[in-house]
């Protein structure tokens, strides 16, 4: 039997969390080495396994693979996640680009300064409820499949899924007129992959708390300008 795959990253959502959603919708299990201190990470480090000194890295196939849309290709394209031709996967990359966009500001969220943060939720939500969640209701309304792309589940919908429940835990109710998009969070969430890893004790993680950001600070030594300004 294939050894399972091995995830390296902190205790927390950042830019791992994709992976172990699509992993989970593959029914891909999976285990997790999460460290906690600079100590771990320079160890990691040591072990000359990150390509560029960072994290996410994920252990499959006898590859250690960075880079987070690396990763996400390769499981999709391993699971039959990436459409069945080139044009498939292009728009199924298209969706999924657009979406990290937003998931991305949602990631970095929790890092915000405190007198950003009502500014920086405005924009996300404005960005959220203008610019993308149109996008995936009128496809889901014009083609009136189930899923975005070839009418059967891919990285695209996972990803949706994924980020539709980061900004509802920002604002609920925001999916109140995009009803092609709460549809499909309904279908895609009963999916039994899907179902048993939203369901307490799964890998999710919950969205980082002051806690974690000190811990994350600590571990990747983030100088708070240096990293806003990287933001
Ligand atoms: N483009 C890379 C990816 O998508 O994987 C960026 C990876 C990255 O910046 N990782 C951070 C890191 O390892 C950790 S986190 O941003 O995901 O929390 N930083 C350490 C360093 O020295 O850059």
């Amino acid at each position: 039997m294939a050894a399972k795959p091995k995830l390296y990253y902190f205790d927390g959502r950042g830019r791992m969390e994709s992976v172990r959603w699509l992993l989970a919708a593959a029914g891909v299990e999976y285990e997790e080495v999460l460290f906690e201190t600079a100590e771990d990470f320079w160890n990691l480090i040591k072990s000359g396994k990150l390509m560029y000194d960072q994290v996410p890295m994920v252990e499959m196939d006898g590859m250690s693979i960075v880079q987070t849309r690396a990763i996400l290709k390769y499981i999709a394209a391993k699971y039959n996640l990436y459409g069945k031709d080139l044009k498939e996967r292009t728009i199924i990359d298209m969706y999924v680009e657009g979406m990290r966009d937003l998931n991305d500001m949602i990631m970095l969220f929790p890092f915000s300064l405190p007198e950003e943060k009502q500014k920086i939720l405005n924009y996300i939500l404005e960005r959220a409820t203008q610019r993308f969640f149109p996008v995936y209701e009128k496809a889901l309304k014009d083609h009136g499949k189930n899923y975005l792309v070839g009418n059967q589940l891919s990285w695209a919908d996972v990803q949706l899924l994924e980020v539709i429940l980061m900004v509802e835990e920002l604002k609920s109710g925001v999916l109140s007129v995009f009803p092609k998009v709460q549809e499909f969070k309904a279908r895609v969430s009963k999916l039994p992959n899907i179902q048993k890893f939203l369901q307490p004790g799964s890998p999710r993680k919950p969205q980082e708390d002051e806690t974690t950001v000190e811990v994350v600070k600590k571990i990747f030594k983030l100088d708070e300008d240096l990293f806003l300004q990287h933001m």
